[in-house]
């Protein structure tokens, strides 16, 4: 079940030189309830090492854990479910690999291939770049508020903005129809991340008790 709506997704390149565990448990005690572990540069052995500090941090603040496309360091740290995109397994296969339980989120970039990981058994997705990211070349050009409505309106399992979504976009997305956010500097880049956190919550929940 996807019992959140801020999915901190990380980057341990752009924590501004502070420890990722240290950035993440700020967040996680301000009362985000997600993680992604996106580390994909590091080999195995170092992300399997640092998926099991994030477990040990997400456990003790209830919050999910999940790993983007290492299907086996999701299982062997006991996470809650696996983050995929295009280049990824097929989600088919890995809710064969997962099971029920666990959790599949799927990082669409366009409403069609939105449906389709729907179709496939993901359980939410995250829909961008919404906004211009600095690494255009990695994510591709911006999607548009509006077609974050359109996935939103369309599919039927929660849809997370995510690209160049911060305090001072949050307002903007949420009011797409949107479930949630996701997002890196947002909350890792920020001088003080637990008190982004905070604020994108507040900010988050206003918007939920509106519509
Ligand atoms: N996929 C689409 S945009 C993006 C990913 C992983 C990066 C989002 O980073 P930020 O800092 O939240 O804009």
């Amino acid at each position: 079940m996807v019992d959140f709506n801020l999915y901190l997704i990380t980057d341990r390149t752009q924590t501004a030189g502070r420890e990722l565990p240290a950035v993440v448990a700020d967040a996680l005690s301000a009362g985000v309830r997600s993680v992604q572990l996106r580390e994909k540069d590091l080999p195995a052995r170092r992300q399997f090492e640092l998926a099991l500090r994030m477990r040990s941090i997400t456990s003790a603040h209830n919050a999910r854990l999940l790993i983007n496309d290492r299907i086996d360091i999701a299982l062997a740290v006991g996470a809650d479910g696996v983050h995929v995109g295009a280049d990824s397994l097929p989600v088919a296969e890995v809710r064969k690999l997962l099971g029920t339980e666990l959790l599949i989120g799927y990082s669409a970039h366009s409403v069609a291939e939105a449906l389709q990981a729907e179709r496939d058994g993901a359980d939410f997705v995250t829909f961008g770049p919404v906004y211009q990211t600095p690494s255009k070349l990695k994510y591709g050009d911006p999607v548009g508020v509006p077609q974050l409505a359109a996935a939103a309106s369309a599919l039927a399992i929660p849809v997370f903005a995510l690209g160049g979504v911060k305090i001072s976009t949050i307002a903007e997305v949420m009011s797409s129809g949107c479930h949630g956010a996701a997002m890196i500097s947002g909350i890792v880049s920020e001088p003080d991340p637990r008190n982004a956190a905070r604020l994108l919550l507040e900010k988050i929940e206003k918007h939920a008790t509106r519509s």
